[in-house]
């Protein structure tokens, strides 16, 4: 017989696993998540979501899911309660800054952090109240780190980045994306493969740049390129505007300041020079270059495949600079510059650029001698931090929404230095390869048991939008907001710091006059002061967080298109231009034409995104994982020939610094000389995931280099792609089952 009394609810939010943030419906039975389905009337995303939004209800419900507070003990972990694992580690941590300062302590962020406004805040704040000298990572300097850098060195601020305005363009080129797997990254437009098809109905073309004729290459026109080349072909882009007097001097000169230096600069790199890096035809080249300066809406959009390679700053910069030359930049239909409108935005670019300029001259890393991007160093150094003595050796590690011993260079450094440190605290709710080496995992919230204003992404939406949500359901089992843990635990400490002893006073004189000062507050705040806002009630029918939740559940459009002129105001430094002329860019350019390359590693190794992965982390779902789904590698059909490998083989791939074996696919959709391996395997059974653990594969972080001197100089990023590597096949009799 039917239960009369269930009480089924359709709670109307959206999904933060990656940035398009599609909008979402959540079926809610008995306040139990049963099903997620796209949000019809999301403005924007119009009823679009990938499997992995449908699939995250089997998250939210995973059997395998941490729920209680566990300890890690020599038997195994235990279920403590939080009062006991909290007081514990405040116990510790006391001492440890106590006795060695707050230079004893560091913070790893990973990727899901940023999707939760709650989540940063408190971070920053426990960063910086502990004092002077903590170490903080996120999985930017595995990310996004030399594209800020790059940033930095041309508007002054890391925070002014411009993105393709993809809605008016005519000729998109995307060089190192895949947009249509990815589904857009450092710019947040949901739909994209249906924005992209829009410039191709409009009569324009997308160009993708890549040594994989990947999903987006195949859906438009592919050029392929040697891996960590793209330097090369920028700088020829650049040499052929010049050469052909494709360059409007007095438009850019009103713009930026260094015109003459850069001219000189690229000189050299005509595309006959070039090709024999990047293996482009100079026709090709010199076409591009000219379709670039003649189409009044073009844009070039670079992303993960140009910021991880040996000179991912370098190849920012000049992917801007041929936007800027091209007459492409700050206008519509080229790369532009989102915005929050935010009041005095002019005057905070130049506060927050000189601050953050300030603190990357100043600031260094213990090892290496890295400088500071936004506040964070290298995390390919964190082990290193960890196991080398001196003053600031790291002896208490925090790592929340990150799983660094798969993601970061050298994970098995990392994982017997999570072993050797004193403290030891995850915030996940998995017990993964990183989290299972720590002493204490705190359970957290996912993402439907939390309000979220995706505040991190509001800069880089293709179409002005705004969008909050409430928590469609209750934590499971004593599962806490990151927010809420780190508040308990600064409450804990003794002998705090004098920031944290203003918060607490501040805190008790604000609820002794009935207000709780939560990230909430804050978020409300910016929602309101922004463009949209209510500017707390000067305009009356202006955006809150509760009306964003309430009124405007599926969104709400701001604006149709990106304002464009608006470069005087994005600008970080006091003149409010361009700076191109940097002893920095040309130094690396200095450095990438007298590289040399090991000896026997003749191919390179890149990354590749999987439709139904999320990094690491979804290789649990069992809807994302039918078919028996495990980890291959693509090799190129001659290569294959030339190795006797074939289809399906299991093969050995050795870099100066490591080695996997992965089985692999033959194809000729990639780049002679180039293996293609996704990462976020290798999941051995040290996690409490068991699908993922029967999945396995093998960390392709093996293969990267953690030694300070692959570290990009300029902005502390892991180097990712292009790493040399050979290939051995694997003798049949001694291979695993390969799971194709
Ligand atoms: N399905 C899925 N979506 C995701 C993720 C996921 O794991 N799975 N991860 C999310 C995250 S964290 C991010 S940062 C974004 C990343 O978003 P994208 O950058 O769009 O995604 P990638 O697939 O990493 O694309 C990088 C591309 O660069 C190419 N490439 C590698 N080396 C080079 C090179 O030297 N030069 C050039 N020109 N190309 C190169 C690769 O072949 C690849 O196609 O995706 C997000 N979305
Ligand atoms: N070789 C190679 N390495 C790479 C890349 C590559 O392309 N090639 N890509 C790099 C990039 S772009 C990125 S972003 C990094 C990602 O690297 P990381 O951020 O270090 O790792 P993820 O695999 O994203 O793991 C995320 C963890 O967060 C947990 N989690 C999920 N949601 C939440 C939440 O709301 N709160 C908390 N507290 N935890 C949560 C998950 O359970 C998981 O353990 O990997 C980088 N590493
Ligand atoms: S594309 Fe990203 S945001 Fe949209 S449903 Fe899929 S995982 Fe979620
Ligand atoms: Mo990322």
């Amino acid at each position: 017989m039917a239960d009369t009394t269930t009480n089924i609810e359709h709670k109307v939010t959206f999904c933060r696993i990656c940035e398009p943030l599609c909008g979402m419906v959540a079926t809610v039975e008995d306040g139990r998540l049963v099903a997620l389905r796209p949000d019809r009337d999301h403005p924007l995303s119009t009823g679009f979501a990938c499997q992995k939004g449908i699939a995250f209800t089997e998250v939210v419900n995973d059997a395998d899911r941490v729920t209680m507070p566990l300890r890690r003990t020599p038997a195994g972990f235990e279920q403590v309660g939080w009062n006991e694992a909290l007081t514990d580690i405040a116990e510790r941590l006391s001492r440890i800054v106590g006795e060695h300062g707050p230079g004893a302590v560091g913070w790893y962020m990973g990727n899901p952090g940023a999707f939760s406004y709650a989540h940063v805040m408190s971070i920053l704040a426990f960063i910086k109240g502990l004092g002077r000298g903590t170490h903080f990572y996120t999985a930017s300097s595995q990310d996004t780190n030399s594209r800020l850098m790059a940033s930095q060195l041309l508007y002054g601020t890391p925070i002014s980045v411009p993105i393709p305005d993809l809605n008016r363009t005519g000729l998109l080129v995307v060089i190192g994306a895949n947009p249509v797997v990815s589904h857009g990254s450092f710019l947040t437009a949901p739909r994209i493969k249906d924005r992209m098809n829009d410039v191709v109905k409009r009569g324009g073309r997308v160009v993708v740049v890549d040594p994989r004729r990947t999903e987006t290459a195949a859906a438009f026109e592919w050029c392929g390129i040697v891996p960590d080349t793209d330097a090369y072909l920028l700088l020829s882009l650049l040499q052929v505007m010049f050469d052909e007097n494709l360059v409007d001097a007095r438009r850019i000169g009103a713009q930026a300041d260094g015109l003459g230096w850069l001219r000189a600069l690229v000189a050299s790199f005509a595309p006959e020079t070039t090709q024999r890096h990047t293996g482009i035809d100079p026709d090709v080249v010199r076409a591009l270059a000219r379709d670039l300066a003649a189409t009044p809406r073009a844009a070039i959009y670079g992303r993960l495949g140009t910021c991880v390679g040996r000179h991912g700053t370098l190849t920012s910069y000049l992917i801007d600079v041929v936007n800027l030359v091209a007459g492409n930049l700050d206008v519509p239909g080229g790369s532009v510059f989102g915005s929050l409108g935010l009041p005095g935005q002019r005057l905070l670019n130049l506060v927050m650029g000189a601050v953050l300029r300030r603190t990357y001259r100043r600031r260094r890393s213990r090892i290496g001698g890295f400088r500071s991007v936004i506040g964070s160093e290298p995390a390919a150094l964190m082990a290193k931090e960890m196991l080398t003595p001196g003053q600031r050796q790291i002896r208490a590690m925090f790592i929340s929404a990150g799983n660094p011993v798969l993601s970061v260079p050298n994970g098995p450094e990392l994982e017997s230095a999570l072993e050797s440190v004193e403290l030891s605290v995850a915030l996940d709710f998995y017990l993964t390869e990183t989290t299972a080496h720590c002493d204490y995992v705190l359970p957290v919230t996912t993402m439907y048991e939390r309000d979220d204003f995706p505040l991190t992404f509001q800069m880089f939406q293709a179409t002005p939008f705004r969008q909050a949500t409430e928590a469609v359901v209750d934590p499971p089992g004593q599962a806490r907001q990151e927010w809420q843990i780190v508040a308990d635990l600064i409450g804990r400490l003794t002998g705090q710091s004098t920031v944290f002893a203003m918060f607490g006073t501040a805190n008790r004189l604000l609820r002794r006059a009935g207000i709780e000062f939560t990230p909430r507050r804050f978020a409300d705040g910016i929602i309101r002061v922004c463009a949209g806002g209510d500017r707390f009630g000067l305009r009356r029918s202006g955006l809150t967080f509760d009306r964003l939740t309430g009124e405007y559940a599926h969104g709400k459009v701001i604006d149709a298109n990106l304002a464009t002129g608006v470069l005087g105001s994005v600008i970080g430094y006091p003149k409010r231009r361009i700076r191109l002329a940097h002893d920095d860019i040309a130094a690396e350019i200095a450095g990438m034409t007298s590289r040399t390359e090991p000896e026997g590693f003749p191919l390179r190794m890149i990354g590749m995104r999987e439709t139904r992965s999320e990094n690491s982390w979804m290789h649990n779902a069992p809807l994302l994982m039918r078919g028996d789904r495990g980890q291959h590698g693509l090799i190129n059909a001659d290569d294959a020939a030339e190795l006797d490998i074939s289809d399906g083989d299991e093969v050995t791939v050795s870099s100066p610094y490591g080695r996997i074996s992965v089985p692999v696919c033959v194809t000729k959709d990639i780049v002679p000389g180039v293996i293609a391996v996704p990462h976020g395997w290798g999941h051995k059974g040290t996690g409490g995931w068991r699908l993922a653990n029967r999945a396995g594969g093998s960390n392709v972080n093996q293969l990267t280099s953690s030694d300070p001197d692959d570290v990009e100089a300029l902005s502390g990023m892991a180097w990712l792609t292009g790493v040399p590597v050979r290939l051995d096949k694997v003798d049949p009799a001694l291979a695993v089952p390969e799971k194709l």
